[in-house]
């Protein structure tokens, strides 16, 4: 079960109020108790925006979250408690204030071959498909292409040297104890067609190169960990999938929020056997990345309204389905912040420790916004009410904990009756009837075997148990 961590708001080490690696290093057991086992790291590298993702530096720690070897001590511990590193590697593009960039627009023609420039002027009407943004970028006259904007100048990988650049930087990484990395905007790295002048994926182009640069990983740790970042429709999203090992399931996340916020199961089933069809399979030849929220989406509580009993139960859900669990940093305190395309910093607020927002270790580089002081979300309260929304979050993720087998299991059947969700899981002879009460009313249901509370509230009877309002349960067969 892997913890997507913004360094900068998760803990500060040296007290200049960003997150760093030191305050993170020292929050490790905070994880381990979470039953966290994998850490998505977002970006490290030097990058002149507080996101990371427009890297100036591909080999660099950015200085406000430490050095290199505040990384290495930070590896070193997070393996010690069994937990794995992926990093967050942004190769599409790269800051305007990148070397590279800077030396391209001064002419350099090796750096040039770099990036891509306009050949031809109708190329300026070419939009982004998804929210028909224009993608060509003006400096010192001349137009760069630039799909997320004027600060990220996307790379040309056409340019072969470039290809071998990008393997000493996964080598580099790897080298420094990364275990893996979560590759981002992997549809992205062949996204534009100089022949008709318009924004085009190239998926087998896009697929040979991150062929390429994982079998290049893999001779240097053959259990490397991959996920990739392909945010689109299911079968773009298994294309990928392949390829690297584990791929976001960014319909199931959709799915479950959809159908939990109108308590209606059926479509749940309906989007199942859609957006999991080959977790009813008998072999599993790639995992998909589950979560329920990330940084580029509004917090799930923020999603579901404040209603705290839909979210235990859309997490309930997703940590009773097959697949690698993905949980965003902060999620488990009922953290809010609706994502706004042009400002997105609500969701990725400082990781609330202490009620009055201040204390040792808490990050303060922003304010908070849509988790302000003595709101009652902060760490220090909820973990000391056994009833608290962090408390329940925390079963959820130990019930995942627990019963990790789910993580390979295949499906055997979903059905919805009478507003309730049934899946049946089996994996390795183990097999599971889980029960999700989509009812604002408490359900009675037969007992066939040793039921297992996940979420909510059950009482047992001799042949019968009462599942609460939007509760959760395992019965194991
Ligand atoms: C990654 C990172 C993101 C980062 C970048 C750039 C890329 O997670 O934090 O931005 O380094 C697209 C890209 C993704 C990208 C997101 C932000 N995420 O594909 O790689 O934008 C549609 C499109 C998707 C698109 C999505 C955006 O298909 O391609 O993602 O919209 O909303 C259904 C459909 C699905 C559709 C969705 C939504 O699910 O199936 O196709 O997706 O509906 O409509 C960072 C910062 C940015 C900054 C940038 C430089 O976050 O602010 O600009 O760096």
């Amino acid at each position: 079960m892997f913890y997507e961590l913004f360094l900068r708001s998760f803990a500060d080490g040296n007290g200049d109020g960003i997150g760093d690696f030191k305050g993170a290093t020292k929050r490790l057991d905070y994880l381990a108790e979470l039953g966290i086992t994998g850490i998505w790291l977002l970006p490290v590298m030097k990058s002149p925006s507080y996101h990371g993702y427009t890297v100036s530096d591909f080999y660099s720690i950015n200085p406000s979250y430490g050095t290199i070897e505040d990384a290495r001590e930070f590896l070193e511990c997070a393996h010690a408690k069994g937990i794995k590193v992926i990093l967050d590697m942004p190769l599409n593009h790269t800051a305007i204030n990148h070397q590279w960039f800077l030396r391209a627009l001064a002419g350099d023609k090796s750096h040039r071959k770099k990036y891509l420039w306009l050949e031809r002027p109708e190329w300026l009407e070419a939009r982004r498909h998804w929210d028909n943004q224009g993608v060509w970028s003006k400096l010192n006259g001349e137009y760069y292409y630039a799909l997320f904007g004027p600060g990220s100048p996307d790379l040309n990988y056409e340019n072969p040297e470039l290809r071998e650049e990008a393997k000493r930087i996964l080598s580099f990484w790897l080298s420094l104890g990364f275990d893996g990395f979560r590759f981002d905007a992997a549809k992205h790295i062949f996204d534009f067609s100089t022949e008709r002048g318009k924004c085009e994926y190239q998926h087998a182009k896009n697929l040979a190169f991150w062929k390429e640069m994982t079998e290049h990983c893999r001779k240097i740790n053959p259990d490397a960990i991959f996920v990739s970042e392909v945010w689109d429709d299911p079968d773009v999203v298994d294309l990928y999938s392949s390829i690297f090992g584990i791929g976001f399931n960014f319909p199931l996340a959709y799915a479950i929020k959809e159908s939990v916020m109108e308590l209606n199961p059926n479509r749940m089933v309906e989007a199942l056997y859609h957006v999991m069809n080959r977790y009813f399979e008998d072999v599993l030849q790639y995992s998909s990345g589950i979560f329920l929220t990330n940084h580029d989406m509004s917090r799930l509580l923020s999603y579901m309204k404040g209603d705290k009993e839909k979210a235990h139960l859309a997490l309930s859900v997703l940590l009773t389905l097959p697949g690698i669990p993905f949980i965003y940093y902060g999620e488990e305190l009922g953290m809010k912040g609706e994502y706004n395309e042009f400002a997105n910093e609500a969701q990725l607020e400082p990781f609330p420790w202490f009620e009055l927002g201040s204390g040792p270790m808490q990050t303060e580089w922003k304010a908070f916004t849509s988790n302000p002081p003595y709101s009652g979300t902060s760490y220090e309260v909820q973990s000391n009410e056994s009833n608290s929304y962090f408390s329940k979050y925390k079963n959820i993720l130990h019930f995942r904990k627990n019963n990790n087998w789910i993580d390979s299991a295949k499906i055997l059947e979903v059905k919805a009756e009478n507003n309730i969700l049934f899946i049946s899981v089996e994996s390795k002879g183990k097999v599971a009837l889980i029960v999700h009460n989509f009812d604002q009313k408490t359900v009675i249901l037969d007992k066939k075997g040793n039921i297992v509370l996940i979420n909510g509230e059950l009482s047992e009877q001799k042949n019968s148990f009462s599942l609460g309002r939007m509760s959760s349960a395992m019965i194991e067969q």
